[in-house]
């Protein structure tokens, strides 16, 4: 952190030396971030972001995310490296819901400055929960992780919302749980970098790999892009830009023994090695305007739709509700008919 601090020395903004020599001030504007009311620190600290590497973990319930992401920053860590940790669901060890076990496990980690865990608040927080857990990793990534782990329960669109703001996404898996089928379902294996099977200690370690593997035989990579949410005339400006990732880049598959750190050094390995390919592909890049695209049409949607609500009449709004209830109006018209009524002329 001294040698970042020292580099930018002269024009680093004060949210900047505050979150950097401060795990209170840090921890205190997070809780801000989380509240939606942080916005010039996050404009801020923006400039000062882009250093750390992004490393998602997802996986389902139990499969040993937290115990792969306790084993991942301990070895950061002997390698000198920090490491920020942002756990998103409530019920994991970080958020103190967790059996005795995973709180025993973490107590190492918490008291070393070099780590800094962070679970977040709530779910539904104020401009949803993907582009708050954005926000707070670049609050970390301002304060100097070097490595941040973010940890999400992959059940649905959500988590492949909160992947999005990950460089590296690791999928896990553990054998017997039935979790290969899970992971078609939720398309969460569109999404893997490297695959993990965890608690490789356990029978059916082969039958999982085995059935991984097959599964990335069949291409089920082949949706991997960042177009969702993307207008397409503004699509247009990016396309092509985005260099072909699945002949690039064949999502490993790892296999660990969390609780025994067995795998760990293999994992950091393959998430290193991701990071080099980002870098020298120009993927990183590519990957980092579409993501930004998608932040600032999704930052407008919300933002238009707020102005219209403000301004829009709730009784001429329940009127039109009782009408397409009624089968009298259709929903598009009534959509159409409250845009013309109060989102058409811009603010003074
Ligand atoms: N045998 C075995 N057990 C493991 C391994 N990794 C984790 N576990 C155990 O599996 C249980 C769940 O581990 P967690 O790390 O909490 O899993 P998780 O995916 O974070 O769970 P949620 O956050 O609740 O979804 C704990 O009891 C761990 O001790 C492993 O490699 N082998
Ligand atoms: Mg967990």
């Amino acid at each position: 952190l001294s040698a970042r601090n020292a580099i930018a020395g002269a024009v680093l903004p004060p949210v900047v030396i505050a979150i950097r020599s401060s795990r209170r001030d840090l921890a205190r504007l997070l809780t801000r971030v989380e509240n939606g009311q942080a916005a010039s620190e996050l404009a801020a600290l923006y400039p000062h972001t882009g250093q750390a590497h992004i490393v998602g973990v997802t996986g389902a319930p139990g499969t040993g995310k937290s115990s792969l992401v306790n084993a991942l920053a301990r070895r950061y860590r002997r390698e000198g490296r920090t490491v920020g940790v942002v756990a998103v669901d409530p019920t994991s060890p970080f958020t103190g819901g967790a059996l005795l076990g995973d709180r025993i496990r973490m107590r190492d980690l918490s008291g070393d400055p070099g780590v800094f865990i962070r679970s977040m608040a709530t779910r539904g927080s104020l401009g949803g929960l993907a582009t708050t857990t954005g926000d707070v990793v670049r609050m970390l990534d301002a304060a100097g992780f070097d490595v941040i782990l973010i940890e999400t329960v992959g059940a649905g669109q959500s988590e492949v919302d909160i992947a999005r703001a990950a460089q590296t996404t690791l999928v896990v898996e553990a054998p017997g749980m039935g979790d290969e089928v899970q992971a078609i379902k939720a398309g969460i294996l569109e999404i893997a970098d490297i695959l993990v099977v965890n608690k490789a200690d356990r029978p059916g370690v082969e039958n999982a790999v085995r059935a991984l593997r097959a599964m990335l035989d069949l291409g089920h990579r082949a949706e991997r892009t960042l177009h969702h949410g993307r207008p397409a005339k503004f699509l247009a400006a990016s396309a092509g830009t985005l260099p072909d990732e699945n002949s690039a880049w064949q999502p490993p598959i790892v296999q660990t023994i969390a609780t025994g750190s067995e795998g760990i050094p293999e994992l950091a390995a393959q998430i290193a090695a991701h990071r080099v390919y980002l870098l020298e592909s120009g993927v990183l890049a590519a990957r980092e305007q579409a993501q930004i695209e998608v932040e600032i049409m999704e930052r407008l949607r919300e933002a238009l739709l707020a102005r219209l609500l403000d301004r829009a009449d709730p009784a001429i709004f329940a009127a039109l509700v009782e009408r397409v209830t009624a089968r009298t109006l259709d929903p598009a018209s009534a959509a159409r008919e409250l845009m013309a009524r109060f989102g058409g002329t811009p603010e003074p």
